[in-house]
């Protein structure tokens, strides 16, 4: 049976804070914290057991390969991967955090995803996402396609490699899709960002259309939007921090598009019934809505129907938007329940609940059954993690050799234990 999945990503043991991501305000202000890549690795297991727990089919990726030796080698060290990863180490801290992020656990950045039913061809069709803005998030991509094309192997899915680098492409985050149901054709929208502000728009327009062009879309059911820059100035690097979609619901900070009414019109032409969720200025503020990560929530259709959010802890802990969600939940509308999951360790890097996963519509059985979760796998990776994720990473740790045997040894425990080789 077709249905949603989604497809976290599963922590790395390098999980650490280095403030790469200009523009990402959380990433800044943890420059130099210290991260604790095992607490992190257990939080997003059980924000998937949570979800799980509604009734709802999970997967995961699993992390890159960190420190990336290949990268360092392209960037001219030379040796063993040990000699190169203490080489570049020594040499040039800022360059070697590149090669040490764990940023592939937001597979929200991972791949575009357009469902069977919307694409010309009937298949699946799943574009892994060049992330070329960020240096540390451009080299995730090779190894990205790589599992997308293990775990999506099935004739159902068409996997594509990332878009050249000049058309920044960052996935499934400036990407929403409306639908009456997950099976049923849908309306694709497309969002991207316009440079001339404060930081670098990630998303390029020509990105989303060779998207849509490459999928097979109907060019009658998509729609390009821009991002206003006054969102992305107030630190909305990607559209989820500011938007989500689900099924005919479209959750919307006021502030999030450049011409908002424009997409409200587009939306009601093409899906009638739509419900656009507009959330005023004056109920939560653009500031709050992003310290708060209000939209970066998993919106989901349980299976009696209903829709839920699950959101960040850091939402209830910010009155304004504790507030609204409380009306929200209260009134009439769509959205009746909102739940709370620690991912405080992701948040700080600002990865909330929907950065860290990638929505899939598709036959689970389809899906390489070693990528799926169930409750007896959830506690052996829980096992896993705690026998082998370092416990804490602070800045002076980046240089010891120690570490990066430690974080190699974890991720190949764990690969052995999944059965799969990356
Ligand atoms: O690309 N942070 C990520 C967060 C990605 C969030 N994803 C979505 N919104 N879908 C980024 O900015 C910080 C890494 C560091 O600073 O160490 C980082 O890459």
């Amino acid at each position: 049976m077709i249905r949603e999945i989604n497809f976290d990503g599963l922590i790395g043991p390098s999980h650490n804070y280095a403030a790469l991501s200009l523009g990402n305000l959380a990433s800044a202000r943890h420059a130099g914290a210290t991260s604790l890549p095992r607490a992190a690795a257990l939080q997003g297991l059980a924000k998937m057991r949570f979800v799980m727990g509604l009734g709802l089919c999970q997967g995961f990726l699993l992390p890159l390969d960190r420190p990336d030796a290949h990268f360092l080698r392209a960037m001219g060290f030379a040796g063993s991967d040990e000699a190169v990863i203490a080489r570049a180490a020594a040499a040039d801290p800022r360059l070697f955090a590149i090669a040490c992020s764990a940023s592939s656990m937001w597979t929200a950045n991972a791949a575009t995803v357009s469902p069977a039913a919307d694409t010309a061809d009937g298949r699946c069709h799943i574009s892994a996402a060049n992330l070329s803005r960020m240096a540390h998030r451009s080299i995730e991509h090779g190894q990205t396609h790589a599992q997308l094309s293990l775990a999506f192997a099935d004739p159902a899915f068409a996997v594509h490699a990332a878009l050249p680098a000049a058309f920044g492409d960052e996935g499934a985050a400036n990407h929403m899709r409306l639908c009456s149901a997950h099976d049923a054709p849908g309306v694709e929208i497309f969002v991207y960002g316009e440079e001339g502000g404060r930081f670098p728009a990630r998303q390029h327009r020509k990105a989303s259309e060779a998207i849509a062009r490459r999928h097979g879309l109907a060019p009658d059911r998509t729609i390009f939007a821009a991002q206003s820059q006054y969102a992305i100035d107030a630190g909305a690097f990607h559209n989820d921090v500011v938007a989500v979609a689900n099924g005919h619901v479209l959750f919307a900070h006021e502030q999030a598009f450049a011409d908002a009414a424009a997409l409200k019109a587009d939306l009601a032409r093409l899906m009638p019934d739509a419900h656009y969720i507009e959330v005023p200025a004056s109920a939560v503020s653009l500031a709050d809505a992003i310290s708060s990560y209000l939209f970066n929530s998993q919106l989901l259709t349980l299976p009696d129907g209903s829709m839920a959010l699950v959101l960040p802890t850091e939402a209830e802990e910010t009155p304004s938007v504790k507030a609204y969600l409380a009306t929200v939940v209260a009134g009439n509308g769509p959205i009746s329940a909102a739940h709370f999951v620690d991912v405080r360790e992701s948040m700080q890097n600002g990865g909330g609940p929907a950065c860290l996963r990638l929505r899939v519509v598709a036959d689970p059985g389809q899906v390489d059954a070693r990528f799926l979760l169930d409750d007896a796998k959830a506690d052996r990776l829980e096992r896993l993690v705690e026998r082998w994720w370092p416990e804490c990473i602070a800045p002076a740790d980046m240089a010891n050799p120690d570490l990066w045997a430690q974080v190699k040894t974890a991720r190949a425990a764990l690969l052995a234990e999944v059965g799969v080789s990356l």
